[in-house]
């Protein structure tokens, strides 16, 4: 019959599926966008499910499916997780550092229980989930430099707090339940079509809007406040490498991710090499103090070794790609 033949060939779909089906939550911030994008090239569009609160813009809902979910209402991300049968998740929302000091009950909701609700999820539906962590993760009694994957961690912002939580129940769910929890440590993300949320490290973005707007750039971090910091395609890179790495590969369940560390001065001189013109200065606010307990190269050989991380975009590659891209939209 009809009935029994619709029902063998959904099987058969389902049988040959080759790629897997992933559902981004938080997916309208720095990240997930670009994540979108790449995995619906590499896994096809109908496989990618980009959730968040926000109305999408009608180019984001022209680029795949978009659907609203809560992470603070676990029955709303069940149900999409179950009708797009979900093997992947990964979960992006939260309150970044700066922005998660303005309103640390807010950051508690959201990035602690959001993250319990999506764990909770990926142990019932034995779904492999990532979930990143931050260089925040670490705090003043880490070692700054270079900061290795085990060491001390008493971060003192609700972020890193969070975010620590985040990493020892995912290991926690992994041992004691099975689930494939994966998890990495991100320095300064820096983009060009795509805004950071209230981080710490948004300086690092802001300064090239502003180079191309005014020539000038006051900073709210030292001039020599040394940073972890990687460009968005490597980032996204990481992300798909470690969620693609088979178990054997991980040796652990949390890892660094570096690429660069530079500081405002630094990334003055990068800039200038462009825009000689362009002039820096320093009024510095409460991120200083987040800065500060933060490390200032990450350690990250155990990536490099275990699934074979290299990112690929330097200082230099970074500043021509941000002005590349922010003087083609200006024109
Ligand atoms: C922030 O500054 O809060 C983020 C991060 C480093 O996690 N960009």
């Amino acid at each position: 019959s009809l009935v029994r033949h619709c029902f063998i060939a959904i099987n058969q779909r389902q049988l040959h599926r080759t790629h897997p089906r992933i559902l981004i939550t938080g997916g309208c911030g720095q990240l997930g966008i670009p994540l979108a994008k790449r995995l619906r090239e590499l896994y096809g569009v109908e496989n990618i499910v980009l959730s968040d609160i926000v109305r999408p813009s009608d180019a984001l809902v022209q680029q795949g499916i978009y659907r609203y979910a809560d992470v603070m209402d676990i029955k709303q991300v069940q149900e999409l997780l179950v009708n797009n049968q979900i093997d992947w998740l990964i979960h992006l929302s939260a309150l970044l550092s700066a922005v998660g000091e303005k309103n640390v009950s807010l950051a508690m909701k959201l990035n602690i229980e959001g993250t319990h609700h999506m764990l909770e999820l990926a142990r019932k539906y034995k779904c492999r989930i990532f979930i990143p962590s931050t260089i925040g993760a670490f705090g003043p009694d880490s070692p700054r430099n270079p900061t290795p994957d085990l060491c001390i961690q008493r971060p003192r912002t609700i972020y890193g707090v969070s975010k620590v939580h985040a990493e020892l129940l995912g290991e926690y769910f992994f041992y004691r339940f099975g689930v494939d929890f994966r998890c990495l440590r991100f320095p300064g993300i820096i983009s060009a079509d795509t805004k950071p949320g209230g981080g710490t490290t948004d300086y690092a973005i802001e300064i090239f809007h502003e180079a191309l707007k005014s020539g000038s750039y006051k900073c709210y971090l030292r001039g020599d406040t040394r940073l972890p910091m990687m460009w968005i395609d490597d980032c996204i890179q990481s992300i798909i490498n470690i969620m693609e790495a088979s178990n054997d590969q991980l040796k652990q369940r949390t890892y660094n991710v570096a690429a660069l560390s530079f500081t405002p001065e630094e990334l003055t001189k990068a800039i200038q090499k462009y825009k000689p013109n362009f002039k820096i200065s320093y009024q510095v606010d409460d991120r200083q103090n987040i800065a500060e307990s933060w490390p200032q190269v990450l350690d990250d050989r155990n990536a490099r070794e275990h699934w074979n991380w290299t990112p690929k975009v330097d200082l230099d590659g970074l500043v021509q790609k941000m002005f590349d891209y922010l003087e083609r939209e200006n024109n």
